[in-house]
């Protein structure tokens, strides 16, 4: 047996470090990542995948925490993804909640994991997409995925889950103004957290007025969910929603849309990285050296080299 099924029999049993490994090696893309997407594909898309987004200190890993106990109640197992942004605001917040979340539960049925930020753009949503299949192909039963933020990154890692839930809180006027600005259309499910404090009630109305205004896309009509992450309240009544929307999204064939969607750019991220890998790789056989000496003596032009590179076996 490869080392890369020894690895995946532990982490199907449910050996945290083999699990955890096999994630870096798929997240980095390392050149074991192929065998093990391939040994696991077929065994994804069960999970429940649940996106929890919104503006800093709206509460998103508090309520992350609080549906991680509420699933765990059911006997669901349970891997939170938490997608660093890098932000000033939030660097290292991440790693102080997951500390948190760890000291909670103890139990080998929840599973935590933060990606790191990357360069490259929609290399975070495709890096978090491929950890987020590999969870679920490994039998969590929910994947709960954090995101700071209301910007397109955000938008890009919405499409790596089913479901997904923006969060606000009562009184946020700029937020709600930040959300209004297209994000809104992203959001399967409208949390109105931190419903303990004065407004709340405000935000709910004012929000399923907005909704009620703008035209549904899909046929789904976004609900309004109160909640106090904190205390719990609500929490029974969002794993409702959450579970209300997949099986709508299985119904109405939108899951399928959105699947297809992903799987499009992923196949064409995957198709322009071999590209250029074959590219670099002619480009050192032919030597790039010789090529630009040529250049320099004018025995051909830049643009004919790259030709002369291109065409060649
Ligand atoms: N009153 C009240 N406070 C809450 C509630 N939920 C979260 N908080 C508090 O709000 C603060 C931010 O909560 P987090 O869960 O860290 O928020 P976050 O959205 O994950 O923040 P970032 O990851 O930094 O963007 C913390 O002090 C929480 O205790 C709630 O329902 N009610
Ligand atoms: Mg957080």
């Amino acid at each position: 047996m490869s080392d890369v099924q020894k690895m995946l029999a532990n982490a199907r049993e449910g050996r945290i470090a083999d699990i955890a490994r096999l994630l870096s090696l798929v997240e980095n893309e390392d050149p074991e990542a192929a065998e093990i997407v391939r040994s696991t594909y077929a065994d994804s898309g069960r999970a429940t995948l649940v996106g929890l987004t919104g503006p800093p200190g709206a509460g998103k890993s508090t309520l992350t925490s609080a549906l991680t106990a509420a699933y765990r109640q059911t006997g669901a197992r349970v891997a939170v993804v938490a997608v660093d942004p890098s932000s000033p605001y939030t660097g290292g917040a991440i790693l102080g909640d997951r500390i948190r979340m760890r000291d909670r539960f103890l139990d080998s049925g929840v599973f935590i994991r933060s990606m790191a930020n990357r360069g490259v753009p929609g290399g975070l949503a495709r890096a978090t997409r491929r950890v987020v299949g590999l969870l679920d192909a490994l039998g969590f039963d929910v994947v709960l995925v954090e995101t700071v933020g209301v910007g397109q990154q955000d938008i890009e890692i919405a499409r790596v889950v089913d479901t997904v839930c923006l969060l606000t809180i009562p009184g946020a006027g700029d937020d709600i103004q930040a959300i209004k600005a297209g994000v809104i259309e992203i959001a399967d499910i409208l949390v109105v957290n931190k419903a303990d404090r004065p407004g709340a009630d405000e935000a709910v109305r004012d929000f399923a007025k907005m909704l009620s205004l703008g035209a549904t896309r899909t046929g789904w009509k976004t609900p309004v969910v109160k909640t106090a992450a904190l205390e719990g309240t609500g929490v029974p009544e969002l794993i409702d929603a959450i579970a209300k929307h997949r099986a709508w999204a299985e119904k109405s064939g939108e899951a399928r849309r959105r699947s297809i969607d992903a799987m499009r750019s992923e196949i064409q991220a995957l198709v322009r990285e071999r590209v250029l890998r074959e590219l670099a790789s002619r480009l050192d056989r032919q030597g790039l050296d010789e090529m630009a000496v040529r250049v320099v003596d004018k025995a051909l032009d830049p643009y004919a080299a790259v030709d002369a590179l291109l065409e060649s076996p």
